[in-house]
């Protein structure tokens, strides 16, 4: 049984981002408990084993083993990374059947466990998979969460930041709709410390807008260019993870731009997207609603058209 006023998160799918969300999560001491479980058990044992003996040098100890579907059941997040990635040249679209059968399998055996928290999606395409987690869950849409756009935006603050020269912290922009390739950035509300950067373009000469473009297109690709070069993407995406678990179970208020069921917002309905979003305990608040202009929505709109025609075609 566990105690009173413990934390635990169940990682689901311990391959190159599960285990290196298993490191962070340890690193930063966010949970009390943190169970693995993957189809492949001698690796989610192996990895139990090797995180443990680095725990004397964590913040915090987080108590950590290879569970089984049973340890769901008093846990406040499953996190699921199982399934295939993208091979050189996949998009993240074409995995969609081999990932929707997994999760069918997986998601049912959650919820057989009697687990009653928040789903943390991260497997790609992550807006269907975190739409088909809500579907089989059951559960109510707040608490079905996807990773959505959150890595994408965070790749954008980055270059950003290099960019302007400024801290990545200090650059507020956002990567919305699609994980995927038809995301798009919001420059009418992108700012560094608070000035417009559409603003700091027209301003000053050494700031172009092709420059601003070839971001955004770098962005975009990253995934590809980053499994051209060594076959995954994972710390980054771990990172973001940690990140929406630290926001979860310490009751944040914060926003997070993640995947999450449209209702309306933005003009969409019956869909999750990378929107920018409220996350606390209790899942996702609130969605947050910028202001997009005419060809952001018309991008926008089309994002949300692909990932539908996909749902329409494998939920109806
Ligand atoms: P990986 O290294 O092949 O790991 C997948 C793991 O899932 C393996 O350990 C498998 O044994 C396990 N697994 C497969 N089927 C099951 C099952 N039925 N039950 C339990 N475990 C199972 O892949 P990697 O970790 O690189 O990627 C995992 C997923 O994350 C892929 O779909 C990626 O495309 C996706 N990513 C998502 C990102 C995002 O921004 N949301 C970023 C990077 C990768």
């Amino acid at each position: 049984m566990k105690k009173e006023n413990v934390n635990r998160v169940v990682l689901i799918g311990a391959g190159a981002v599960g285990s290196s969300y298993a490191f962070a999560m340890l690193n930063q001491a966010v949970a009390e408990e943190f169970v693995i479980i993957d189809v492949n058990e001698d690796k989610a044992t192996g990895d139990a084993m090797d995180l443990n003996h680095g725990k004397v040098f964590a913040p915090n100890p987080t108590k950590t083993w290879a569970g089984t579907y049973q340890d769901c059941k008093d846990a406040e997040i499953v996190c699921i990374s199982a399934g295939a990635n993208q091979q050189p040249g996949e998009t993240r679209l074409d995995l969609v059947k081999k990932n929707l059968a997994i999760f069918q399998n997986i998601v049912s055996e959650v919820m057989a466990s009697g687990f009653n928290g928040i789903f943390i999606v991260a497997t790609n395409p992550v807006d269907i998979l975190t739409y088909a987690t809500w579907k089989f869950s059951g559960l109510p849409k707040e608490r079905v969460i996807g990773s959505g756009t959150i890595l994408d935006s965070s790749r954008f603050r980055y270059l950003l930041g290099e960019y302007f020269d400024v801290t990545p912290s200090n650059i507020h922009a956002n990567i919305i709709g699609e994980h995927g390739d038809t995301e798009l950035p919001v420059w009418s509300h992108a700012t560094v410390g608070g000035v417009p950067i559409l603003e700091l373009v027209e301003r000053h000469e050494e700031y172009k807008v092709e420059d601003l473009e070839e971001i955004f297109i770098n962005v975009r690709d990253a995934a590809y260019h980053i499994i051209e070069k060594k076959g995954a993407t994972y710390y980054g995406i771990a990172m973001g993870l940690t990140r929406m678990t630290k926001a979860i179970l310490n009751n944040e208020n914060v926003i997070l731009t993640v995947s999450a069921y449209l209702n309306g917002q933005y003009g969409t309905e019956d869909v999750y997207m990378g929107v920018p979003a409220i996350v606390n305990r209790e899942g996702i608040r609130n969605i947050v609603e910028v202001s997009l202009n005419e060809k952001e929505q018309q991008l926008f709109n089309h994002s949300a058209e692909v990932l539908k025609n996909i749902l329409t075609t494998n939920f109806e």
